[in-house]
């Protein structure tokens, strides 16, 4: 009989849950599960690993099936969501739906099911507009649109859970994750996934505002390994931290860099900012390097460099 895993992935076909599926078998997980409703996620993404996948198609809006699904696993890794700042103010009703009431699902079926920890995807949106950067764990949330509320109350939710019920909690604020796999076919689809395209189609993406905006990218793969780290560290239940790489970079310069690797020249068009869109974001990495371990590996440059990469091939 094939053993239970004892790590299960929500949102594990995604961009961000398949490169955590591949860390923890490189790590040493003989098998791993994932639950996904394919809403966003792909099979595909998990193409190469995919026999030591236990899948399971289930929505996170369904309470039932999570609890046996859950049933002997040690670790749950909850990353299943409907991402997205713009499509949370077009579309908020499905949003909050998977983002809050599916979290709690997890949460609750988590704990019912016996499992130790929970690590749970949040997000830097959370933080909104700050005086100060880079942005500390200890500021005062301020939350500028759906998605930025909604995912400040999973970390909440995780927080009482941990006090309340006696399951370990952690929260990760995920700083803007780039890299391969990340589908650049919808609109709301991060902005780095689309410059990646508009360079390959060699049409001019589209800036919302001036360009100056700033964002802590993060490579999806130092992302997949302080996951990992969060689910292993000591005395760190009910906590939230920055999973963020430190760093800050405006569209207009990445947008030139892009171009610059694919040896390009295509000016970008500009248009209208998007609402509910946080200014400049950046995260103070000290206390996920002090307490959870972290050691961020890729330079923007060298992530962008990969990212281009494995696209080009994708185009081939
Ligand atoms: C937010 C969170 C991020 C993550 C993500 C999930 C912040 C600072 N970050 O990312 O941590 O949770 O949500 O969805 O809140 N843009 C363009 N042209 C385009 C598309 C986007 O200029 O075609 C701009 C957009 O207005 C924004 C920046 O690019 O200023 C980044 O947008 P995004 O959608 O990639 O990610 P963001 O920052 O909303």
């Amino acid at each position: 009989m094939e053993t239970r895993p004892k790590s299960i992935i929500t949102g594990g076909a995604g961009f961000i849950g398949s490169a955590l599926v591949r860390q923890l078998l490189a790590n040493g997980d003989g098998r791993v599960g994932i639950v996904d409703n394919l809403n966003s996620g792909k099979l595909k993404n998990l193409e190469a690993v995919g026999d030591r996948v236990e899948t399971h198609l289930v929505d996170i809006r369904d309470y039932d099936p999570l609890e046996r699904i859950f049933a002997g696993a040690e670790v749950i890794y909850h990353l299943a969501a409907i991402p997205s700042v713009p499509r949370s103010i077009n579309e908020p009703v499905p949003s909050h739906d998977v983002n809050i009431n599916g979290t709690f699902n997890v949460y609750r079926a988590a704990h019912a099911a016996g499992v130790r920890r929970v690590v749970y995807a949040a997000s830097s949106s959370a933080y909104g507009d700050t005086d100060v950067l880079p942005k500390t764990e200890s500021m005062a949330p301020r939350p500028k649109s759906p998605y930025a509320l909604q995912k400040l109350m999973g970390e909440y939710y995780g927080s009482v859970f941990s006090s309340c019920f006696g399951l370990e909690t952690v929260a990760l604020r995920f700083f803007n994750v780039y890299g391969p796999r990340q589908d650049p076919s919808s609109p709301y689809s991060g902005v780095l996934s689309l410059f990646m395209k508009a360079a390959l189609t060699r049409q001019a993406p589209t800036i919302f505002g001036d360009g100056e905006q700033s964002r802590d990218f993060t490579y999806v793969e130092d992302v997949a390994a302080l996951v990992h780290k969060a689910s292993i560290a000591p005395g760190v239940s009910g906590k939230v931290f920055n999973a963020g790489n430190g760093g800050r970079y405006t569209l207009n310069y990445l947008w030139e860099e892009v171009q610059r690797l694919e040896g390009i020249t295509l000016p970008a068009n500009y248009g209208p900012w998007r609402e509910g869109d946080v200014r400049d974001s950046q995260a103070d990495t000290t206390a996920a390097v002090r307490e959870l371990g972290h050691a961020p590996r890729f330079t923007i440059q060298e992530g962008l460099r990969r990212t281009l990469e494995w696209y080009r091939a994708e185009n081939a």
